[in-house]
């Protein structure tokens, strides 16, 4: 409701005052200014009393106004979009909710600190997504799973009584870029997150995110009416269970009323689930769904789901959930990672996108870099994330999830310039046809300097990053080939007495005499077949299939011919080389850039770029040397030889818990 009475609010700024540079501020770096321009508005909530101070502290131009405007253009815009438009030298920013006129805010003081021309605006904006949330995938011990940055945000043990500041900071940064909510805690979910104890400390948190336009999710364990509730079964078609969820989900909205919903990760990697009870993942869903229903909750349920079977691991997903489509309640959304297999440095799209018409899908992405160099390696990711939109229309989901890649450390996300994938996936969350150089661009430009002769080179690193990733780690297709457990470094030969033959490096690159690669045509495993016609009239074929998926196809051999005119083995040495090339050349140019960037950032960066330049020449000499075994063709000119043998490759170990930041020191010398 509109307040009858005008407040004009003029709050001064702080003084500027000098900080580390520890890389805590993120993007947010705005300066302080001294006389604070006017700000009105009608409205007095948290909401919009966060956009007025972020305004009043910050913004360097003439007036603004702030109003909640229903008419037709901006109900048009939806729950959260807005209007921001300049008449007369005052600046007006409208929306039809509080949320949108914070956005709008984060909005403007993005274009002024991008240096754009704030005199003139006209900008109508609405997001492709209603749910755009981070997963975290943090325990209750305050680890990570698959985190990189430190120890959990959380503090539970601190929680309620003590609420860090950080946590609002947390929020600030998710609202800048438009993410509407949070889901804290692993898929990998202990039932004890919904004890009454532990929902008091998600309500306090729930309460620090609210004003930002953020709500709370949990993950949930599906076995938590047996292990927390002391029920003899978590059958989800057992009347007991259905009301013990039912309780619960009470409980819950009585303490956070605006309380997002469940996601669910069941029978996947020894996690309970329906399946459990012969029921199916639409059964189990659809039970969690009804108790949150009357309070507006939703389920995201996770499409992760491989059972040790003879059948290619990549078509998994797809044979268990299709027969499903159209079962699901509403408020059902079904979680798909991006690829069919996990999070690879690249894989193609997921066929399951496209095969469940009649449900509501979501796509999960890793923001964190499990599979790409974890806080050591530069990927950009906003890339890789274009490359999935390239094929499956915004408009065809629900919703987008990323995994976070934010811990404790100061900087959040271990690597300062890893900040630009938790940015850039707020940014493409909000707007998927948004180009990753113009989302490297302004990042660059509110993390470090507007300077062009900063930005400009710093793009192109940007830009270029993930792909030299995927050079030097896994060209052409080549997929989960990484040491046992920590999925940092090489290990194509690796073993394991018992392990399951889907968890080793040999089931997907397929490496003998002939040649190289997983041959899923039509002749081989037939997941091809999972995808539309017109795609795999392409994929199925060695001459049309784009080689960037040629070995996640194809078993192809070590001379077949390529685009370039080599052979594959020749090839494949191009590609590592490539990549050693791009990380080596990341690591100069980085260089040039000191004269641009604080000393604190500076150096840890460049010890970044180094390891990563460092890891690249390990990736390159693994890879090649142990396939080598196989081609027993010579490298060809204008590959380095390699610097290490196969024999003290195979010897490195690293430690699997808690390391943080591996080192080349973790390397042989080359006279081991
Ligand atoms: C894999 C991770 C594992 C996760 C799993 C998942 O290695 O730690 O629990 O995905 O997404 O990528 O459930």
């Amino acid at each position: 409701m509109l307040k009858s009475v005008l407040l004009a609010l003029l709050i001064c700024g702080a003084a500027v005052t000098s900080r580390a540079e520890d890389g805590s501020r993120l993007w947010l770096r705005y300066d302080t200014v001294s006389s604070s321009a006017k700000i009105e508005t009608r409205i007095d909530s948290p909401t919009v009393r966060l956009a007025v101070g972020e305004l009043s502290s910050f913004w360097k131009g003439g007036k603004v106004e702030l109003q909640l405007m229903a008419d037709s253009r901006h109900y048009s815009l939806g729950n959260e979009g807005y209007t921001i438009s300049t008449r007369n030298g005052v600046t007006t920013l409208s929306s039809v909710s509080e949320k949108g006129l914070l956005y709008a805010t984060y909005h403007l003081l993005r274009l002024q600190s991008c240096g754009a021309d704030c005199s003139n605006l006209d900008i109508s904006e609405k997001p492709a997504f209603d749910i755009r949330v981070l997963n975290h995938w943090d325990n209750p011990d305050g680890t990570i799973e698959r985190g990189y940055a430190g120890q959990s945000l959380w503090k539970w043990e601190e929680l309620p009584a003590v609420v860090s500041p950080r946590y609002a900071e947390y929020a600030r940064a998710n609202a800048s870029i438009g993410i509407n909510g949070t889901v804290l805690n692993n898929v990998n979910a202990s039932p004890d997150v919904l004890s009454s104890d532990n929902l008091i400390k998600v309500k306090a948190l729930a309460d620090v995110f609210r004003p930002y336009g953020i709500k709370v999710y949990l993950s949930v364990n599906f076995a938590s009416p047996i292990k927390l509730g002391g029920l003899a079964t978590a059958d989800p078609l057992d009347g007991k269970v259905a009301e013990w969820w039912k309780v619960k989900a009470d409980e819950i909205y009585t303490l956070i009323p605006d309380f997002g919903g469940f996601l669910v990760k069941a029978n996947s990697e020894g996690q309970p689930g329906p399946c459990d009870y012969h029921r199916t993942h639409a059964e189990g869903a659809n039970m969690l769904a009804a108790a949150l229903k009357p309070h507006g909750g939703i389920v995201m349920w996770r499409a992760f789901v491989y059972s040790p079977s003879d059948d290619d691991r990549a078509k998994q997903a797809y044979l268990e959930f299709r027969p499903l489509d159209g079962q699901f309640m509403d408020n059902v959304i079904v979680q798909v990672k991006n690829g069919p297999i996990d999070f690879q440095p690249r894989e193609p799209y997921s066929p399951l996108f496209g095969a469940m018409p009649h449900t509501q899908l979501m796509v999960e992405f890793q923001v964190t870099q499990e599979y790409l160099g974890h806080s050591n390696h530069l990927a950009y990711l906003a890339p890789m994330w274009k490359e999935f939109y390239s094929y499956i229309a915004p408009a065809d989901l629900k919703a987008v999830a990323g995994v976070a890649n934010i811990g404790d450390n100061i900087n959040w996300c271990g690597h300062d310039l890893a900040q630009s994938n938790w940015y850039a996936f707020g940014r493409l969350a909000w707007n998927p046809e948004l180009a990753s150089r113009d989302i490297a661009e302004e990042w660059l430009e509110q993390t470090f300097t507007a300077d062009k002769e900063f930005v400009s080179p710093m793009t192109e690193v940007m830009m270029e990053s993930r792909e030299a990733v995927v050079d030097y780690m896994m060209p052409l297709g080549l997929h989960h080939i990484f040491a046992w457990g920590h999925h940092y470094g090489p290990e194509p030969w690796c073993e394991i007495d018992g392990a399951r033959p889907d968890w080793l490096p040999k089931y997907y690159h397929q490496a003998d005499a002939d040649g190289l690669g997983f041959d899923r045509t039509e002749n081989g495993s037939d997941a091809v077949s999972q995808y539309p016609d017109s795609i795999v009239a392409v994929f199925n074929s060695l001459e049309k299939c784009p080689e960037e998926f040629i070995l996640w196809f194809h078993h192809v051999p070590w001379k077949h011919k390529m685009a370039s005119g080599r052979t594959l083995w020749d090839e494949l040495c191009f590609r590592y080389q490539r990549g050693v090339d791009s990380a080596k050349h990341f690591a100069e140019v980085w260089e040039e850039m000191s004269p641009y960037v604080d000393s604190e950032r500076y150096s840890a960066v460049s010890h970044r770029f180094d390891i990563q330049a460092s890891d690249a020449v390990w990736w390159k000499d693994a890879c090649l040397e142990y396939f080598r075994t196989f081609s027993r063709m010579k490298y060809p000119s204008g590959v380095d030889k390699p610097v290490f043998s196969l024999k003290q490759l195979k010897k490195v170990k690293l430690p699997i818990d808690n390391y943080t930041c591996p080192s080349a020191d973790m390397l042989p010398s080359a006279n081991d």
